[in-house]
């Protein structure tokens, strides 16, 4: 049987209905194109101005504490309200309202949890007790107090009840028994978040499994030695059929190699959708959370049985629809993995059923990468692979297919490497203010912007290349400045089209993109096995990049030069990447597929 990762610690959090239903817009505006979108323009700034409490069935209730402005000044100790710990405690279910305590604050954050990118189970989880001991094992966490503070807080505990609190707080790591792993750069033990230094990467096409980046987002599930006890469903139109892994294997395998790429967590400065660090950004002071010579994927050559065959076997006709002689059954193919949160909230994400149902789409069931059984960490026993499309696309442990019309629910489907939110919204004032103070925070685990149709999600990468080679940093100096001057800077990296498409080619700039010259590209041959013009693989290239005149001359009078070393992969669309200066034109709430050109500021030193 499987391991569970824990008991169901809390039942599941209360579904919060949608506040309004439907268009808002009533029938007879709807013929005149111009005119609907200047009205859909008011309706919507209507709803975020907070008028959606006419227009809802049965207005949102506030469960506890009175609205709070999230710009009030905090107030001191000794001013604050004490609070005893039996009613600390006793604020543990919606009803009574989800209270904390967190370095002696408490804090009302029945409706956070509602917005909690970590989804609203686990702040259940943990009302009535103290935060700590939780972030002793979310080491994922930001420093949450600052913001609790200005939105929720509702008194303190005497100083002997916050050390109470803290210590009878009792929370088991579902972490600690997760797989050994050997990963450099880690974001997160617990959920498991770590990849490769990008310099070792470069090593090897196929990244060694020890080194291939692992993103999770619950406790692994585990068939060590029960794997023929594993099992996933496919649900169709005609009923339900169960898997397992002595039905997988008569189907034909294919072998499909395929970089993986994190949508997530690849890509960006992390916390860029912190409003306080995007004035840094914007500043230009920041970056220390930019992910230079990193590159937050791997590639592997994957073997398993075409997910188009599996669904055959359950009656759907693939081949009549990929041929357009049938309808498309559903729009999409709903993954659910058997992962899931502490509370029992499972993994989820949903492609597009063309990509699953194509001939050349490539998607399989995985069940070994480089010639081995998946990892646990990786999926054992069974995985989708999603060629071209972002990580999250790619659901371990896979528990279940259906064919849907509608997108998944799962929180990490809205939260955290899926979605992209608009560029006006914010954490602090369109999600956290808003929700607390009884606004439109529609559905637990769902952040819904001001325009439904203004939030998408991340099917297919974009086109990304990174510098790996020279370092973040770097002090070339003697022998090696030498060469430098000689032969020119040597910059290396990897490249990957995203969606299948082929780089055409990579440029390289030493002077922060002021200007740019073409590297060389190595596709360690698999142009030839690709085949079709899909290319699913990285590229790796090199180049080595001249000094100008300008700067020789000023090394040669002993000056110190600082380059800033650059790259740009166009793929053969001419789809190019946005330069760092625009960076910020990339924003979006959970900070995704952020692929403008980074920067690795570098010295060289003739002294
Ligand atoms: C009530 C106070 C809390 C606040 C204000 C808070 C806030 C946040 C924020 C802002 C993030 C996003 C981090 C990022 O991606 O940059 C996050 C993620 C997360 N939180 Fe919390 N959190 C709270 C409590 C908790 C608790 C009690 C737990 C565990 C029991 C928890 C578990 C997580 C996890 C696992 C993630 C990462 C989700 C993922 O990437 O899959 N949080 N939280
Ligand atoms: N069931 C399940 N599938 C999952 C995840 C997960 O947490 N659970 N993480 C997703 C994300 S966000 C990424 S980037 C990739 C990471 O795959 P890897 O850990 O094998 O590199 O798996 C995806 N599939
Ligand atoms: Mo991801």
């Amino acid at each position: 049987m499987m391991r569970t990762p824990l008991a169901q610690l809390a039942p599941a959090v209360t579904r919060v209905r949608t506040q309004w239903k439907g268009t808002l817009l009533p029938q007879t505006h709807a013929k005149n194109g111009w005119r609907n979108a200047a009205l859909l323009g008011v309706a919507s700034a209507g709803v975020a101005g907070g008028l959606s409490f006419v227009s809802c069935d049965k207005p949102w209730k506030q469960t506890l504490g009175s609205p709070v402005d999230s710009n009030l000044k905090v107030p001191h100790d000794k001013d604050l309200k004490i609070i005893g710990l039996e009613e600390l405690r006793s604020h543990n279910n919606m009803e009574d309202g989800l209270w904390v305590s967190y370095h002696g604050h408490v804090y009302d954050v029945t409706n956070f949890a509602k917005i909690h990118p970590g989804g609203p189970g686990r702040i259940q989880m943990a009302a009535g007790s103290d935060l700590q001991k939780y972030f002793d094992v979310y080491h994922v966490h930001p420093d949450v107090s600052k913001f609790l503070d200005r939105t929720c807080l509702l008194g303190r505990l005497t100083a002997a009840d916050a050390k109470r609190s803290y210590e009878e707080t009792i929370f088991a790591n579902p972490y600690e028994n997760e797989p050994a792993r050997n990963l450099q750069q880690t974001i997160a033990t617990a959920p498991r978040w770590a990849n490769l230094m990008g310099k070792y990467l470069l090593e090897s096409f196929r990244t060694p499994i020890p080194g291939f980046y692992v993103r999770n987002h619950f406790p692994v599930p585990s068939w060590e030695d029960v794997e023929e006890e594993y099992e996933f469903e496919v649900l169709t139109a005609s009923g339900g059929k169960s898997f397992k892994l002595k039905d997988l294997r008569p189907l034909p395998q294919i072998t499909v190699e395929a970089t993986m790429i994190c949508g997530g967590a690849a890509l960006y400065p992390r916390y860029l959708h912190r409003t306080d660090q995007r004035e840094t950004w914007e500043k230009e002071e920041f970056p220390r959370n930019e992910i230079n010579n990193n590159f937050w994927g791997s590639h592997a050559v994957w073997t398993g049985v075409k997910c188009r065959d599996v669904l055959r076997t359950c009656g759907v006709d693939v081949d009549g629809i990929a041929l357009g002689e049938k309808p498309l059954p559903a729009k999409y193919l709903r993954l659910t993995g058997h992962d899931a949160d502490e509370t029992g909230s499972n993994f989820g994400v949903t492609i597009p059923l063309e990509k699953a149902i194509d001939p050349f789409g490539d998607v399989i069931l995985a069940m070994t990468m480089n010639g081995e059984a998946l990892p646990a960490d990786h999926g054992f026993p069974v995985r989708v692979l999603v060629p071209g499309f972002a990580g999250v696309r790619n659901c371990k442990w896979l528990a279940k297919m259906e064919l849907v019309d509608d997108l998944h629910e799962s929180h990490v489907d809205t939260h955290t490497d899926e979605v992209i939110y608009p560029p006006d919204m914010n954490f602090e004032d369109d999600l956290a203010k808003v929700s607390l103070t009884g606004g439109s925070v529609q559905r637990a685990g769902r952040w819904e912007a001001k325009q439904d149709n203004s939030i998408f999600r991340v099917m297919e990468m974009p086109v990304h290349s990174s510098v790996i080679v020279p370092e973040l940093h770097q002090t070339l100096r003697g022998a090696q400045l030498a060469q430098v001057l000689a032969e020119g800077l040597e910059v290396r990296g990897i490249a990957l089209g995203g969606g299948g498409h082929r780089v055409a080619r990579v440029d390289v700039s030493i002077d922060g993109g002021k200007s740019f010259t073409p590297a060389e590209l190595d596709d360690h041959g698999m142009e030839k096995v690709h085949k079709r013009n899909y290319h699913w693989s990285w590229y790796f290239w090199s180049k080595k990049v001249p000094l100008t005149p300008e700067m020789k001359k000023q090394l040669q009078s002993g000056q110190t030069v600082e380059l800033k070393v650059a790259s740009r992969a166009m793929t053969e669309h001419g789809n190019t990447q946005p330069s760092r200066d625009d960076a910020v034109s990339l924003y979006n709430l959970v900070g995704n597929i952020c692929n403008y050109q980074t920067h690795t500021p570098i010295t060289l030193q003739p002294k």
